[in-house]
């Protein structure tokens, strides 16, 4: 097997299978951004395929070697559903849920991040560049630093960093801030995420820390820099106008309106069933509009897309419940014969769908209690080449750093919300067109393929500039 001189490792391969024992490339933002730097070098690709207990060889994908990592019913569980999924994601989501402190969580976790690295390590070439990818693989940077100290090291973290005061709960505190630290730049969403890391660093380890990177001490008495530093991720926008302008997706848009009732407006939230996404402070608000009679259901729809996600996780299937528990005694009390409140689909669509919904809402309603960066947001911007259309935007939420000109909001607020949302529904067009201008501009002047090449021209930038 030839070495890459270009490694991207991430959980998951951006490959699913599919029944017929082939691979299907999968829709993803990740992949999109990675394709002209896959393209350009012999890139490749470490990852899980997505299904328990299969060897899979080494193969080649659309131009980029894919190296599977096998993982067992037990690895996914402990080390996926358990560490990554119910220790780390809610810690670093501010302890919306409690997270779970466990031993064999951590150990499971420590085990496959090592297997993630001696597989990135083998594919590497001398010299090569590895870009490690995200909070399941927080440990790989260190260990493949040692294993292989002539790599250049990239980590980019797509989910919030907290703050020390909540950090510091995690018992193995000091091994994930080592993990990260053996990366040469290390990439976070907004300035907050990555101010937050720097001042646990030091809280932790002494270590200086300036703009220019903070000072690691290496082993032989000298010392390296790692660069910590707000990369906001970005969508593929060209590939969202595209969507946006075809005739079959206008119309599906307005056979959207007219399967609703045709009511004067449609509100629109699509999230991942995730509890950091706000959902049912979305759905507490418009309840409460409704039962004062603010709104009524004749005029406004909320559509509501909860795509299955994590379902095994407990905190994942109570959530599921009492949302759905909402949305039906929300129904109950407020649907009529031919309106119904809100249209709830626990489902995932295809992309073309996404674009439709998208189109068909006039308010995009995004209020995350704690989200990295939120791409739907970005992806209804970019959908909305006719300037209309507005944007209610959590300011919990990685998005709302760059899309300052949406309908701001803090979602814990049930006052403010629906002020918020009313607000949104009464905009007129005139607004809606310059407050939704500058948020194309924004989304359009920087998509996901600068934010690659940003952090990948800091990474190059990196090498050698030790002290
Ligand atoms: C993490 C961070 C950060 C959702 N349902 C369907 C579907 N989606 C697509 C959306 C969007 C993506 O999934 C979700 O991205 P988000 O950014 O909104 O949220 P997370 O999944 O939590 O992502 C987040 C992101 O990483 C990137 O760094 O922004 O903060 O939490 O693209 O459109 N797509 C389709 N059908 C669905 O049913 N096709």
């Amino acid at each position: 097997m030839t070495a890459a001189s270009f490694v991207v490792v991430a959980n998951r391969l951006p490959v699913d299978g599919d029944p017929d024992g082939g691979w299907r490339r999968s829709p993803g933002g990740l992949v999109t951004a990675l394709e002209p730097v896959m393209h350009s070098t012999e890139g490749a690709w470490v990852g899980w395929p997505g299904k328990p207990d299969i060897e899979v060889d080494p193969f080649d994908f659309e131009g980029t070697r894919l190296i599977p990592v096998s993982l067992s019913a037990e690895d996914i569980e402990l080390y996926y559903e358990g560490f990554s999924n119910d220790t780390i994601w809610p810690l670093y989501h501010d302890v919306i849920a409690a997270p779970r402190y466990s031993r064999p969580l951590w150990e499971a976790y420590v085990r496959v991040n090592r297997r993630f690295a001696e597989a990135a390590a083998t594919a590497a070439d001398e010299g090569g560049t590895v870009w490690v990818q995200d909070y399941q693989l927080q440990l790989v940077p260190a260990m493949l630093r040692e294993a292989r100290p002539d790599l250049t090291i990239g980590y980019f973290h797509h989910i919030p960093f907290p703050a020390y005061g909540l950090y510091s709960q995690l018992p193995w505190r000091r091994q994930v801030l080592e993990g990260l630290l053996g990366a040469d730049v290390i990439g976070f969403q907004r300035v907050a995420d990555a101010g937050n890391f720097a001042r646990a660093v030091r809280r932790l380890f002494h270590y200086e820390t300036k703009a220019s990177g903070i000072r690691v001490p290496q082993p032989d008495g000298s010392t390296r820099l790692a660069l910590a530093r707000a990369f906001p991720i970005s969508i593929d926008a060209a590939a969202y106008i595209e969507l946006a302008g075809r005739d079959d997706i206008k119309a599906r848009a307005r056979e959207i309106r007219e399967g609703l009732g045709n009511p004067a407006q449609v509100l629109l939230g699509v999230d991942r069933l995730d509890y950091t996404k706000g959902i049912g402070h979305r759905l507490k608000a418009f309840g409460e509009l409704l039962a004062e009679g603010r709104l009524s259901v004749e005029d406004v729809t909320l559509v509501q897309v909860a795509s299955p996600s994590r379902e095994r996780v407990e905190t994942y299937a109570h959530l599921r419940d009492e949302i759905e528990l909402t949305v039906g005694r929300t129904n109950g009390d407020f649907d009529t014969v031919g309106h119904t409140a809100i249209r709830y689909l626990h489902q995932a669509f295809p992309r073309e769908e996404m674009v439709a919904l998208f189109l068909a809402a006039d308010v995009m309603l995004v209020t995350a209690l704690r989200d990295g960066m939120n791409l739907v947001a970005k992806e209804y911007v970019a959908s909305r080449t006719d300037n209309q259309g507005v944007l209610v935007l959590s300011e919990f939420a990685g998005a709302h750093d760059e899309l300052s000109r949406a309908l701001t909001v803090n979602p814990h607020d049930i006052e403010g919300l629906k002020d918020a949302i009313v607000r949104a529904i009464e905009m007129p067009p005139a607004e809606q067109r310059r407050r939704m201008r500058s948020l194309r501009r924004r989304v359009l002047d920087h998509d996901v393929k600068d934010w690659s090449r940003d952090f990948l021209d800091a990474l190059a930038a990196s090498r050698g500039a030790a002290s």
